[in-house]
């Protein structure tokens, strides 16, 4: 677009009006273009994340296919959720099955894909997210297997103090 805008030629044209109204088109047209192209870009790209499961972890594997149905591209690790649990900083009472990383942040428990996009779109200052325990009704806890049984449950961020603040309710 740069290099349109420095194009020699353009300012000695005779039709100077027209000239401009192009111009102006294709930069609205470009500057839309792009724009729309980095939503695109965010929204359906995969984006990374590393997962460390709990040894022999099923309720795991499902959150692992929950992820990667929407938009990650996950590398799972069996076992070593403990450690990547310590080494990200998550709180042990916050603990779930599984530990994840992506963009620096811990990912701990059945958190929906949905505020996973989410966190790396806002980020806030915090550790992380986690869902502790393993609601029924979690991504990767649901489903006949669970009798379709909806325990409430929060998705909770985690601060770099350690405190927690209600990131979403499902409820
Ligand atoms: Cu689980």
């Amino acid at each position: 677009m740069l290099q349109w805008l420095h194009r020699p030629g353009l300012a000695g044209n005779d039709a100077p009006d027209r000239n401009r109204r192009a111009f102006t088109t294709s930069l609205v047209a470009g500057l839309i273009a792009t724009a729309f192209s980095g939503r695109l870009f965010a929204v359906s790209t995969d984006r990374s994340i590393e997962v460390w499961t709990g040894p022999s972890c099923g309720c795991c594997k499902e959150w692992v296919k929950h992820l990667q149905a929407n938009g990650f591209d996950v590398l799972s690790h069996e076992g070593g959720n403990s450690d990547a649990r310590k080494r990200l900083g998550m709180p042990a009472r916050y603990g779930s099955c599984h530990t994840a990383e992506i963009d620096g942040y811990a990912v701990e428990g059945h958190v929906p894909a949905r505020e996973i996009h989410r966190l790396v779109e806002e980020k806030p200052q915090a550790i992380g997210l986690s869902v502790p325990a393993m609601p029924r009704g979690s991504p990767g806890m649901d489903g006949p297997a669970y009798d379709n049984v909806q325990d409430p449950y929060d998705v909770l961020l985690i601060a770099r103090d350690g405190s927690a603040s209600v990131f979403e309710s499902y409820r």
